[in-house]
């Protein structure tokens, strides 16, 4: 199967999917497995002390022959640490959450490094590509975790017209229409998280991975929005006290009522207190499965999408 396009160029990748380096979440063992399959697997720092993310990346490297990525999340206070050791230890691609990476963009690019921004905005994205950002992931509001206010549907198009790097599209995408779709809208890639939450080589706890399966449609709901920092979960005990709060605008109590509770979630399978942290596509999300056969079932059908479409839509006839 083919689907080529300038991202697989970019990334010196087979497919142009890139697996969602969510934290807690996007260990070592779960990128190897994507970058092996062809993808570009991607280690999910988070909070990770910097020690961690060090035996992480070379757990990768003795995993894996293939290019992978670490996810940086720039909120984290300990930040221009991992970075340093990244840029030591080297990987191919960085992709950068909750903020803007602009301050280490020239010292990834010195290393050979490819920097690959999460933006939930076309501004955001127009200065990212001035600042030499080689492709930009959108991610529209459909997604897990922490998400902007655009849906896919009208950011990828815009963020299509608005730069000439490659555009991944996230947000919603857990199967093959879905990329068939995102590469309508303009993009030349996508990003998958919440799917790959259920491939058999995460780690997560097997319950949470059961809970996914069993999403349906309005599962999920957008908390913490008092705090500055929405976040996407499945409604449990933990979302449902949140929200109370939210509504009484007490941002403080927020934080310290979700401290420690992605790992309490993902480590220990905690489903009631823990923040269940996945997108609305986990209703599209029928079963756990090796993460290879998630990406060839994926490229299958987006490309039995795209061929059916236009033999539906495009006749040749006046
Ligand atoms: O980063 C994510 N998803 C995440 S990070 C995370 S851990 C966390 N925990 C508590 C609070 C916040 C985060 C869980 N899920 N996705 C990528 C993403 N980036 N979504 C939105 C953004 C973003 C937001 C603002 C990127 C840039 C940005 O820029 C602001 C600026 O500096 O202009």
């Amino acid at each position: 199967m083919v689907l080529r396009t300038r991202l697989t160029e970019l990334l010196d990748i087979e497919y142009p999917i890139i697996q969602g380096g969510m934290a807690w979440t996007a260990t070592a063992e779960l990128a190897a497995a994507v970058s092996n399959a062809g993808g570009l697997g991607v280690i999910g720092a988070g909070h990770m002390p910097t020690q961690l993310l060090r035996e992480q990346i070379r757990l990768a490297k003795e995993l894996t022959d293939r290019h992978f990525g670490v996810n940086l999340m720039l909120l984290t206070p300990h930040i221009d640490e991992l970075v340093e050791m990244v840029l030591r230890e080297g990987v191919h691609v960085v992709t950068t959450g909750a903020g803007n990476p602009g301050k280490y963009m020239s010292a990834f690019h010195d290393k050979g490094i490819k920097v690959v921004p999460i933006t939930p905005s076309i501004a955001l994205a127009k200065r990212l590509e001035s600042i030499g950002a080689d492709a930009i992931i959108g991610e529209g509001m459909e997604a897990g975790g922490h998400i902007g206010d655009l849906t896919t549907m009208v950011l990828t198009p815009q963020l299509a017209d608005a730069v000439s790097i490659p555009v991944v599209a996230a947000g919603g995408i857990a199967n093959g229409r879905g990329i068939a779709a995102a590469f309508a809208l303009g993009a030349e890639g996508v990003q998958v998280g919440t799917r790959f939450m259920c491939a058999t080589e995460c780690t997560i706890h097997p319950d949470v991975k059961q809970r996914i399966v069993k999403a349906r449609d309005r599962d999920t709901i957008v908390t913490g929005v008092s705090t500055g920092h929405p976040v996407r979960v499945i409604k449990n005990k933990l979302a449902k006290a949140i929200s109370e709060l939210d509504r009484d605008n007490r941002p403080e109590e927020i934080e310290i009522l979700g401290s420690g509770k992605l790992a309490a979630c993902m480590r220990e399978g905690d489903l009631e207190m823990g923040s269940i942290m996945a997108g609305q596509s986990a209703a599209m999300v029928e079963c756990v499965q090796p993460a290879a056969e998630i990406l060839e079932q994926m490229v299958a059908e987006a490309l039995e999408t795209m061929s059916r479409l236009g033999n539906t839509y495009c006749t040749a006839d006046a």
